[in-house]
C-alpha cells in the first residue's frame, strides 16, 4: 500500500497526523493511480453509451471495493485511529444527473467494466451539475453544487475538437474518469467540457446566470431552467456539443482500430440514452459525408450503428424541438434532418410517424426509431405499452426493432458498499459467489424457516435504522425514533410518482390519531425529493410535506405515533444511507406512468418490502416474490389508459363521494396548515387536486390506505416480516445490472 508514501510526499505527515480531508486526497491520488495501472477493455467492436446524465455518486469507496482493497485500506486506517466512513464525507458528490436515467447510466458503466466489455460512456462535464436543494420557510430553494476541485476524479486529456454552432465555434476538451470493474479491467467515462466555460458568471447562492452567453455557460449546469426559450435553447446547445464531440471521438477511435468508415457498424455501436443524444444520428451522417461517403450509404451505416432506449411515456418528456431552434443552433444539421424526414414521408402515409410535424417541430424519438436498429423499453410492462399503444404506429412498421431490457442496479454500490452488515451476513450463509453471480442469492431461501437467521436479518435492519438516525441527527438536525416503522419514498418529485398521495395518507393518519386510534408501532414517513426549479406544483407538494412535518412535530398528541420527515438535498449519498434502513418503500406511481423505477430494486435488495402499484418493474418484483411478500394496490395500467382515452376521470366525483377523501383534501387549506404555510401554494395544490388531478391521486387513495394499513399490521408479526425480507433479498438477483448489460450485449450490441 502506497498510502503512507503518498502522505509523506504530499504533506510530510503520518496517517495518524492527517486530517480526514488530507487522507481523502491522498486516497484519491492512490486510487487514480491504481485504476490507471489496470488494463482497459479492448476488442474490435466498441460500445459507446451516450447520455446527457451519469449520476455516478461518490467514487472513492466504490473504486476501493472494485479494486479489491477496501478491507485492507479500512483496516490500515482503523489501526491509525481513522474511520473510512468519515473520510468519505470529505468527497464532494458529483451530481451529473437528475434521477433514474442518470443513475442507470452509472450502474451500466460499472457492469460494462465488470463484465469486461469493450465500452465507454460519453457525456458532459457539468461544473455544478444538478442544483443543491435547501429548505427555507418550508419552501425549496436552489443553489449551485460545485464538485470539481483542484484535485478530482477527472483527468484532463489532449483530445480537443472544434464544435461549430450557427455563427460561432467553441473548443471542446475531453476529460476522463476511469471506471473500475469489480475484480476486472477498467473502462472510461469521457466527459466533454467547453474550454471557455466561466464559473464566475454564477453567484454562490443562486442558479441564475446569463443564459445567452453560450461560450461561458455551456457546461455549467445540468438541464438548466426550461421554462423559457433561452433555457430550452441552451439545452440544444449542450446536446449538440455532446454528440458532435462524441461522434468525432467515435470516428477517430474506429479509424485507429482499422475501420474504413464504410464498415463503421463493425467497429462501433452507439446506445442513445433517451432522446437527449439523438442529434448524434444526423451529426454522424454529416461527418461521414464530409469524409466522402454519399448520403444513401451514410444513412445506412449510421442506421446500423445506433440503438435507442426509451425511458418514459410522459408526453411532456418526449423531446420535440421547434425547427427555428435547430436552424439557429445547428443549421448544418437541418438539410440532413429534412432529408431524413422526406424519406419517411415518401414511404409512409401516416403523419404520426413523420419526423417533422405540422407545427414545425422535430420529434427526436422519431429520428431514433426510423434511423436506429433497436428500440427498447426498460421494463416488461413499459415495453408492452410502447409496442401496443404509445409507439404502436412504429411497432407496426418495425416489429423486429422493438425489444425489452428490464433495468438493473449494480450490487457493488447498492449492497456491498452501502450495506456491509447485510453483505457480511449473506456471505456467511451462502459464501461469496453472489458478488459475481447475483442469482446465487436464491440460496438464501434455504433459511426461510430458520428463526435464528431471521432474527439476525432483523438485527441488521435495526443497526441500519440506528445508523440512519445518528446520521440525520448529526447532518440535518432531524430526530428519528429508531423503534418506529421506517416508511420511505425517495425519488424525484413528480405528480405521476404521487408523493401527494402519501401526504394525503399522512393527513388521514393524523386525524385517526387525534380521534384516539393510535398505531401499535409508531410510524415514520420519510421523503426525499428535488423538484425541477420551474415545476410549480411539485414545489407546492414539497411545501405541503414540510408544513405537515412542522405541524406534527409540534403536536404532542400525535408526534409520539407519527412523524413526517423530508430530508434536505436528497442525492446518491443519502440514498445509500436511507435504503438499508427502510422497512417499507413506496413505489406508488399511477400505473402505466413509471417506465421501470430502479429505487424499487435497491430497496428490495436491502430487505425492504414494496408498497406499490402494478407499474414499471414493480410488476416483475411482484411476479418474483409472490403476493405474500409485496403490498400491491390501485387500478391497473389498462384501466388507467382507458380513463385517459375516454377522458372520464373526474377527481371531484371522488371528493364528493367519500367523506374521508374530502376531509383529507380540505385539510390542505385548513386554518392549521395555513398558519404554518403559504396560502398561495396550498390553495394552488388544493385546486389542482380537486379540479384536475391529471395523475389520478384520488382514484387510488382508498385502496392505497387499505393496503398500507395491511402492511403496517403485518409488520407486527416480526418473524413473518423477516421472512418477507429474506424472500425479497433472495429474489433480487434478477435485478443486477450485470444481467441487464449481458442482455444488451447478447441481443443488441453483440460485442
Ligand atoms: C426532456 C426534455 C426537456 C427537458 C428535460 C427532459 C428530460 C430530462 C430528464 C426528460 C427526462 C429525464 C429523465 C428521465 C428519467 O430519469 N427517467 C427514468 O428512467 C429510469 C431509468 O430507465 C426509469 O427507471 C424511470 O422509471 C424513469 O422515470
Amino acid at each position: 500500500m502506497k498510502l503512507a508514501q503518498i502522505l509523506k510526499d504530499r504533506c510530510n505527515k503520518t496517517i495518524k497526523e492527517c486530517t480526514n480531508e488530507e487522507l481523502y486526497y491522498a486516497l484519491l491520488e492512490m486510487t487514480k493511480e491504481l485504476a490507471k495501472e489496470k488494463e482497459s477493455n479492448e476488442g474490435k467492436k466498441k460500445l459507446y453509451y451516450i447520455s446527457a446524465e451519469f449520476l455516478i455518486g461518490k467514487l472513492l469507496s466504490n473504486n476501493l471495493i472494485n479494486l479489491g482493497i477496501y478491507e485492507e485500506v479500512k483496516a490500515l486506517l482503523a489501526e491509525n485511529g481513522k474511520d473510512i466512513t468519515e473520510i468519505e464525507e470529505a468527497e464532494p458528490e458529483p451530481s451529473l444527473g437528475n434521477g433514474g436515467l442518470g443513475r442507470l447510466a452509472a450502474c451500466f458503466l460499472d457492469s460494462i467494466a465488470t463484465l469486461g466489455l469493450n465500452g465507454d460512456g460519453i457525456g458532459l462535464n457539468y461544473h455544478y451539475g444538478l442544483f443543491k436543494q435547501i429548505f427555507e420557510k418550508n419552501l425549496q430553494h436552489e443553489t449551485p453544487n460545485p464538485w470539481i476541485e483542484k484535485e478530482s476524479w477527472l483527468t484532463k486529456t489532449d483530445v480537443v475538437y472544434p464544435i461549430q454552432f450557427g455563427g460561432f465555434t467553441l473548443n471542446s476538451r475531453m476529460y476522463d474518469i476511469d471506471v473500475t470493474g469489480y475484480d476486472n479491467r477498467t473502462t472510461k467515462l469521457h466527459l466533454f467540457d467547453v474550454e471557455s466555460v466561466d464559473e464566475s458568471i454564477v453567484s454562490k447562492d443562486s442558479i441564475d446566470f446569463n443564459k445567452e452567453d453560450i461560450a461561458r455557460n455551456l457546461t455549467l449546469f445540468l438541464y438548466p431552467d426550461d421554462s423559457d426559450d433561452a433555457g430550452r435553447m441552451l439545452r440544444v446547445y449542450q446536446q449538440y456539443f455532446m454528440v458532435s464531440s462524441g461522434a468525432r471521438l467515435i470516428l477517430d477511435e474506429a479509424v485507429k482500430r482499422g475501420c474504413n468508415l464504410h464498415d463503421l457498424y463493425e467497429y462501433a455501436t452507439i446506445q442513445i440514452n433517451d432522446t437527449h443524444p439523438t442529434m448524434v444520428i444526423p451529426e454522424l451522417i454529416r461527418l461521414l459525408m464530409e469524409r466522402g461517403i454519399l448520403i444513401d450509404e451514410a444513412i445506412e451505416i449510421v442506421s446500423k450503428t445506433c440503438a435507442y432506449t426509451n425511458h418514459t411515456i410522459l408526453a411532456e418528456a418526449l423531446e420535440k424541438w421547434p425547427i427555428y431552434y435547430l436552424e439557429k443552433v445547428v443549421p448544418q444539421l437541418m438539410p440532413i434532418i429534412y432529408e431524413l424526414n422526406n424519406r419517411v414521408m415518401k414511404k409512409y402515409d401516416d403523419k404520426s410517424v413523420y419526423i417533422i410535424d405540422d407545427e414545425k417541430r422535430v420529434h427526436m424519438a422519431h429520428i431514433d426509431i426510423h434511423y436506429g436498429y433497436s428500440v427498447n423499453g426498460v421494463a416488461y410492462l413499459h415495453t408492452e405499452i410502447l409496442k401496443n399503444s404509445e409507439l404502436n404506429n412504429f411497432y407496426k412498421i418495425y416489429p423486429e426493432k422493438f425489444n425489452n431490457k428490464t433495468n438493473g442496479i449494480t450490487f457493488r454500490r447498492w449492497l456491498l458498499h452501502c450495506n456491509p452488515q447485510l453483505t457480511k451476513l449473506i456471505e456467511e450463509l451462502i459464501g461469496p459467489d453472489f458478488k459475481k453471480d447475483a442469482k446465487e442469492l436464491e440460496k438464501l431461501l434455504d433459511f426461510a424457516n430458520d428463526d435464528a437467521i431471521l432474527d439476525r436479518i432483523l438485527g441488521v435492519k435495526n443497526t441500519r435504522k440506528t445508523e440512519l438516525a445518528a446520521y440525520l441527527k448529526r447532518t440535518q438536525g432531524i430526530m428519528l425514533n429508531e423503534n418506529s416503522i421506517f416508511d420511505i419514498q425517495i425519488k424525484r418529485l413528480h405528480e405521476y410518482k404521487r408523493q401527494q398521495m402519501n401526504a394525503l395518507y399522512v393527513i388521514m393518519k393524523y386525524f385517526e390519531i387525534k380521534e384516539g386510534k393510535k398505531p401499535t408501532t409508531p410510524i415514520t414517513v420519510i421523503f426525499g425529493a428535488k423538484a425541477a426549479p420551474a415545476y410549480v406544483i411539485a414545489k407546492d407538494i414539497i411545501h405541503l410535506i414540510l408544513c405537515l412535518q412542522q405541524l406534527i412535530d409540534n403536536d404532542p398528541e400525535v408526534s409520539p405515533y407519527l412523524k413526517v420527515v423530508m430530508v434536505e438535498n436528497y442525492n446518491v449519498t443519502l440514498a445509500e444511507k436511507l435504503i438499508p434502513a427502510a422497512d417499507i418503500h413506496e413505489q406508488i406511481s399511477l400505473a402505466s406512468k413509471e417506465a421501470s423505477g430502479t429505487g424499487n430494486m435497491k430497496f428490495m435488495l436491502n430487505g425492504a418490502i414494496t408498497l406499490g402499484t402494478m407499474d414499471g418493474a414493480n410488476v416483475e418484483i411482484a411476479e418474483l416474490v409472490g403476493k405474500d411478500n409485496i403490498y400491491i394496490f390501485g387500478e391497473s395500467s389498462d384501466t388507467v389508459i382507458e380513463h385517459y382515452a375516454k377522458a372520464d376521470y373526474v377527481s371531484k366525483d371522488f371528493y364528493k363521494k367519500d367523506k374521508d377523501i374530502k376531509k383529507a383534501l380540505d385539510f390542505i387549506i385548513s386554518d392549521e396548515l395555513m398558519e404554518i404555510g403559504q396560502k398561495e401554494n396550498l390553495e394552488r395544490l388544493y385546486n389542482e387536486l380537486l379540479n384536475k388531478d391529471w395523475f389520478m391521486t384520488l382514484l387510488d387513495l382508498k385502496s392505497y390506505k387499505e393496503e398500507k394499513e395491511k402492511a403496517l399490521k403485518e409488520y407486527e408479526n416480526r418473524k413473518a416480516w423477516a421472512r418477507k425480507m429474506l424472500v425479497n433479498i433472495a429474489k433480487a438477483g434478477f435485478f443486477s445490472s450485470d444481467r441487464t448489460i449481458a442482455q444488451y450485449n447478447d441481443e443488441v450490441w453483440k460485442l
